[in-house]
């Protein structure tokens, strides 16, 4: 693979040439061209490329760059990549696979560096014919990471020796030189975001260390580093038991049933590899990748996996004598009920559609997943007897509690139908009927409520007094949940329904299903369209019980109306902590010990001053409410937004769920830090 030193000289005298910006008439100018026009497109239109230039944007230049180490890996060549946040906001991936190719491309005259660096798309072209299986799901490449660089330089040990290569905004500035020689092999790439593209430069070791760490889970063995220059801050991430590891992390806030089941197995180019692990709570929470991406809208790889897990656990149902012959079959969502599962398969050449091409379509993938997954887990379960025991004994629960919630689904259904216009009779409504104009304000207690009812603006905002703590909807089952009075008046109020995942009825259950494995997709359908306030706003008391009463909200906003977050409509209200009179009838608010001292700061030595804390909501009148907090001209508010899911998921059911230590660690560590959703101004 080494090159010769003939191929050397050719390849830096191109180089020179170019750098030098020397004219001839050869092809290699007209490529040139081209490849200026390719990443001149992608600065003219980083979002087209990259999704956005804003902080996902920015972080994605990572990904793009990782992804080929991790490639690299997936082929065998690569056991150690490491990140680094450099002081000068630079960022570099190092890996020790075989380092990109260094010998010229016949087809554009490039050195192998060159092409990758320089054009778009250039995947498996350089040299060495592409890679057997490749994440990578944008495909643009490292060549749009070059094009948004302000400036880029790689190094590539190979052959004995380490060469680089160095661009400023994706143009080369100094041809493939070689710089020294080398012991080893691997490639380096270190990148400063242009603050033309993307502003300023700001980076979250949240959104590395998650991406760093489900790589480290997806492909076992191989160690991944994450490094900060400005904080000393050093973090490995190996696993040598991959997707078990991650299972166990998924459900490190809930009680396991039995030990981490992991099988891998391999049909020609396809290696399918499964973990997955029973819970007590009855949320499911099935991950599948496919080449290292989430597959968040789920894909073939994800129904094969359903199909299976239905079909294998009613068959040791039925041989084990737990359903009876004139028994119906246990449904899919009866099965999954606390299962927590990851699916990770690779393959050679995946398709991904759907709205945010996350899904994956090979059509013939579905087949592999399901026959991996009979084998996997009926062996299993004949090993195993007395975890199947459990698995079973915990579908047939789920699936007589599935059959109350049905009753109880129907019961809303109906009621809905009856009362139609009728809506709670705690909820005093605004007078616009326009939606997009309306606000519901989701008020705790009834004093407060009484309190917002006359400080609103009642053409646009209606109010709905929610009584001491709603439902734990996280450790309460559907048919429970559907039951509680203040979830019911709230569900007609919105206008929405729910989606309420695991109502569907076993036969709409067997065939290709398609959801992410959070049941959104399933059962009644979740219908944004009419809702009936765009910003629906939670008010409670700045105190630990306002926080409870908020978060069960929210976690009842994911579970059974996840659109309504998602799209933006759940808001939190700021309502003050502090009222600081002055003099007779001078009174500034705080809405925290902060605004406080910063206006007794502005106030200087007066004497005058009272500082008083409100305790509770109920303590304001209406003009003071209204004043402060509702005023629709100058309230200012957080929205509430999804940013990640799956962390989210973990927020909550850390904060919810049955584990009382990690609930009392989190909550201590992070008093004001809610992971997973965001909340901005
Ligand atoms: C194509 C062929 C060969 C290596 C690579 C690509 C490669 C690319 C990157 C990008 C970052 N790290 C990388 N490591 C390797 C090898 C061809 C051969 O030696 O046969």
């Amino acid at each position: 693979m080494a090159m010769d030193e003939e191929q050397i000289k050719q390849q830096e005298e191109e180089s020179k040439k170019k750098a030098d910006g020397t004219k001839s008439e050869t092809a290699y100018d007209a490529d040139n061209l081209t490849v200026l026009k390719g990443l001149e497109a992608v600065r003219m239109r980083p979002a087209m490329y990259i999704g956005s230039t804003g902080t996902r944007g920015l972080h994605h230049l990572f990904v793009e760059v990782v992804d080929n180490s991790i490639d690299e890996a997936m082929a065998g060549y690569c056991t150690q990549i490491d990140f680094t946040i450099h002081t000068d906001k630079s960022l570099s991936v190092r890996d020790d696979g075989r380092g990109i190719p260094v010998d010229i491309n016949t087809e554009t005259g490039l050195s192998g560096v060159e092409v990758a660096m320089t054009i778009l798309h250039a995947g498996g072209k350089f040299g060495g014919g592409g890679y057997k299986v490749s994440g990578g799901l944008h495909g643009v490449g490292v060549s749009a990471v070059n094009a948004l660089a302000e400036w880029c330089y790689v190094e590539v040990c190979r052959g004995g020796r380490c060469y680089r290569q160095r661009y400023e905004r994706g143009v080369p500035v100094t041809p493939l030189e070689v710089v020294g020689k080398a012991k080893t092999t691997g490639t380096y790439t270190r990148w400063m975001a242009d603050p033309e593209i993307f502003g300023e430069i700001d980076y979250h070791h949240d959104i590395f260390i998650n991406r760093i760490r489900e790589l480290a889970y997806l492909n076992k063995g191989i160690k991944i580093t994450f490094n900060d220059e400005n904080t000393g801050e050093s973090q490995e991430f190996k696993y040598d038991t991959g997707i078990a590891a991650f299972v166990d992390h998924l459900n490190r806030n809930r009680t396991g049933l039995h030990k981490v089941v992991y099988f891998q197995r391999s049909r020609e180019d396809t290696t399918v590899e499964i973990a997955m692990q029973y819970n007590d709570s009855f949320q499911d929470n099935i991950l599948s990748f496919a080449n290292n991406i989430n597959t968040i809208e789920g894909g073939s790889h994800l129904s094969g996996f359903k199909t299976a897990m239905t079909r294998v656990i009613n068959a040791y149902a039925r041989k084990s004598g737990a359903l009876k012959e004139k028994d119906s079959n246990l449904s899919g969502d009866d099965v999954r009920e606390g299962l927590t599962a990851v699916i990770s398969v690779k393959l050679l050449h995946p398709q991904f559609e759907g709205q945010t091409k996350t899904k994956l379509g090979n059509s013939d993938i579905e087949g592999i997943v399901n026959s991996v997954v009979g084998e996997g887990l009926s062996e299993f379960l004949e090993e195993n007897p007395a975890v199947g025991k459990r698995i079973v004994d915990k579908s047939l629960t789920a699936a007589r509690a599935r059959e109350a919630a049905r009753r109880a689904s129907e019961l809303v259904k109906r009621q809905n139908a009856l009362e139609n216009s009728s809506l709670p009779g705690k909820l005093a409504d605004c007078t616009e009927r326009d939606p997009t104009k309306c606000e519901l304000y989701l008020v705790e207690g009834e004093s407060a409520g009484g309190s917002a009812k006359q400080g609103r603006d009642r053409h646009y905002q209606a109010v709905l007094p929610l009584k001491g703590k709603i439902l734990n909807v996280e450790k309460t089952r559907i048919d429970k949940v559907l039951e509680n009075a203040e979830i019911r008046s709230l569900i007609s109020a919105l206008g929405t329904g729910i989606s309420t995942p695991g109502l569907s009825t076993v036969e709409d259950d067997e065939e290709s299903e398609t959801g992410n494995g959070n049941g959104k997709d399933n059962g009644p359908r979740y219908d944004l369209s009419r809702l009936r306030y765009h910003r629906v706003i939670i008010m409670t008391d700045a105190d630990v019980d306002g926080d409870h009463i908020r978060t069960l909200l929210l976690t009842f906003f994911f579970r059974y109306m996840r659109p309504l977050v998602e799209e933006g409509h759940v808001y939190i209200a700021q309502p003050p902590l502090f009222r600081i009179k002055v003099g007779k009838d001078q009174q500034y608010y705080a809405k925290d010990e902060p605004e406080r001292d910063e206006v007794l700061k502005t106030l200087g030595n007066r004497k005058d001053v009272i500082v008083s804390r409100f305790k509770g909501l109920g303590e304001m009148n209406a003009d003071q409410l209204h004043e402060t907090t509702m005023d629709m001209t100058k309230r200012t508010m957080l929205q509430v937004t999804l940013e990640d899911a799956i962390e989210a998921d973990d927020a909550f059911s850390m904060l919810m769920g049955e584990k009382v230590e990690p609930r009392r660690l989190f909550i201590e560590q992070n008093a004001k830090q809610f992971t997973g959703v965001d909340w901005h101004a």
